[in-house]
């Protein structure tokens, strides 16, 4: 075997995400790590690794970042404990069709079976949560096997994968020749899949004979960065466009022909009835699931549908569909365009004019709440205050609770793409620190907000560490109403005010981020916000603003069920 190089598996690993361009990964070390991460101490590589203090926010800053920077995000954690807390945040990046890649390491191969301390079947934990999962129990295919992790993620609805590498083979040969990567798959989506030409001429047939047509976004225009195209078919048409929560930036809110939000989740009445009225809707990039159409109501049954998506389970799935087009978002979109400008005679659909009586009718009912000096502070006041400072590059990160239904119904966002991130697919509290840390580290030249509840406090405080040690210049910001107010809000408005259980005690924010080294200000008159708020964003370090706000029982949130 003259003349071929051995590295490690552990050596090999690093060497493997260095070849898939990987800068940055989020983790946190076990036992069964060792030799990975002496092969990150000893070794030259360009990877920065970020410690985390909790492997569910290894996974969420993976999927922040993954999500603002279009490159995978790489995430790591140890075997048993560590795998089963990176679990959350693959389970949503999958679900969002986030790439992450998870590693957990794992017991030596030899020692399964004989009880090591930590063993846990790491790839069927994964497997029906991943897109795609093996354990790397043979060093001599590790190269292989990553360019397969990284070739899952990126390409067709792209997804989180994950991969377990067992001590051993950390220790164990693997030829240096093997080391190389497809350069393809360091970014997404790779290899977009362009749609059947007999499906766009379908598409832009029933388009071209429709009187009210409306375009429902999901997360698929930003994920594959289809804004330029949708707005040309848009604006051929004049077609209204629409956006679920996580659609948000498929188009910027102040264009003309931006709708904003609709379905239960910051939806409005005024929202629903355009889509509510439609003989044609173009979902795009969107499932068509619970929250999108207040449980499969809005679109109405009797509206044609055209659907886009990359993936053909997807398509149909919640109605009866006229058109499938499977296919990349933006390609599908341009094609789509091209075929309607080949048509003459194309209807006026008058969006622009719905788009723009919609917001009329969404902002009159906002802004009286807004400029309230009620106490506890109203959300729409810290809206308000928010949209005020914030510049157009910002993000937000928003957890569930208070911070979804405001942010889609009414921060209305200046320009399209990634600015706003919210973990829709399942909603875990405590999401919105840890993607807010990888979105900053994705994107560090532009502001970034971490929204949250009370609630999503106690998930994710441990994380301000982290935050500090790194000096993150993230704002926090928290609405503290000693309630898991989300859920009081259901009890109050579908169980007869039998509130049990969601009420806790009021915890001092600002304290606890104090002593973590946060500067930090708790707010509870609305005529201080605009000023801290300001003064905490543009601190240029890790603060956090405490809000003593209404319980969202009480509040007037953008959420059908409640307003019903
Ligand atoms: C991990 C997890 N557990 C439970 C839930 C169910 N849930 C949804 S919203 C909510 C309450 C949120 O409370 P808080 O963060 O204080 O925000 P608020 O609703 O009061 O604004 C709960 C418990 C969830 N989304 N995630």
């Amino acid at each position: 075997m003259t003349g071929t190089n051995y590295l490690t598996g552990a050596e090999a690993m690093v060497r493997m995400l260095e070849a898939h361009g990987v800068n940055h990964m989020f983790g946190l070390c076990g036992d069964t790590t060792l030799p990975f991460y002496d092969a990150l101490a000893r070794m030259d590589h360009g990877i920065q690794h970020i410690l985390t203090r909790d492997e569910r926010h290894a996974a969420y800053m993976a999927d922040g970042y993954a999500r603002v920077t279009g490159k995978p995000g790489v995430c790591e954690g140890p075997s048993g404990g560590g795998a089963t807390y990176i679990l959350p945040g693959v389970v949503e990046a999958n679900e969002s069709s986030v790439p992450i890649l998870a590693i957990t390491s794992d017991v030596a191969t030899s020692s399964r079976g004989k009880y090591p301390l930590t063993e846990l079947d790491q790839p069927a934990l994964f497997k029906p949560l991943a897109k795609w999962n093996t354990s790397l129990d043979d060093a001599t295919r590790l190269p292989a096997m990553v360019r397969a992790a990284f070739r899952a993620m990126t390409t067709g609805t792209p997804g989180a994968t994950h991969l377990a590498l067992p001590f051993d083979t950390q220790k164990a040969p693997v030829d240096e020749a093997e080391i190389w990567a497809d350069a393809r798959h360091r970014s997404y989506p790779a290899e977009r899949a362009g749609p059947d030409p007999d499906a766009i001429e379908a598409a832009a047939e029933i388009l071209a004979g429709s009187k009210s047509a409306v375009a429902v976004c999901g997360g698929g225009p930003v994920l594959s960065g289809a804004t330029d195209a949708l707005r040309r078919v848009a604006a051929l048409l004049d077609m209204p466009i629409a956006t679920t929560v996580s659609g948000q930036g498929s188009i910027a809110e102040t264009d003309t022909l931006a709708l904003g939000v609709v379905g239960s989740n910051g939806g409005v009445p005024a929202t629903r009835a355009v889509v509510d009225a439609a003989d044609v809707v173009l979902f795009i990039g969107c499932r068509a699931g619970s929250v999108t159409t207040e449980r499969w109501r809005s679109p109405a049954r009797y509206a044609t549908i055209i659907h886009i998506d990359s993936d053909p389970m997807v398509i149909g799935a919640n109605y009866p569909t006229e058109v499938a087009i499977c296919a990349d978002a933006r390609l599908a979109l341009e094609a789509l365009a091209q075929a309607l400008e080949e048509k003459s005679d194309l209807p006026k659909l008058g969006g622009a004019a719905k788009a723009s009586a919609a917001w009329a009718a969404k902002m009159a009912a906002f802004n009286s709440l807004a400029a309230s000096y009620e106490t506890p502070i109203r959300p729409e006041a810290v809206m308000a205050s928010l949209m005020d400072i914030l510049d157009d590059d910002a993000i937000v990160v928003a957890d569930p609770g208070t911070p979804c239904p405001y942010f889609s119904a009414h921060y209305r966002w200046r320009k399209p793409g990634r600015h706003f991130i919210t973990n829709r697919a399942h909603g875990a509290l405590g999401y919105s620190l840890g993607a807010a840390m990888g979105a900053h580290i994705g994107r560090p030249s532009v502001k970034t907000l971490s929204v949250m509840g009370d609630g999503s406090f106690g998930f994710t405080c441990g994380e301000f560490e982290t935050m500090v040690r790194h000096n993150m210049p993230i704002t926090s910001i928290v609405f503290s109403n000693s309630v898991f107010g989300w859920i009081k809000a259901g009890q109050n408005a579908g169980f007869g005010q039998r509130y049990y259980n969601v009420d806790f005690n009021r915890t001092d924010h600002a304290a606890v981020a104090s002593a973590f080294g946060v500067k930090s200000w708790t707010v509870k008159d609305p005529e201080d916000l605009p000023k801290v708020l300001k003064q905490a964003i543009e601190h240029d370090g890790p603060t956090l603003v405490d809000i003593h706000s209404q319980q969202l029982h009480e509040a007037a949130a953008p959420v059908s069920e409640w307003v019903a």
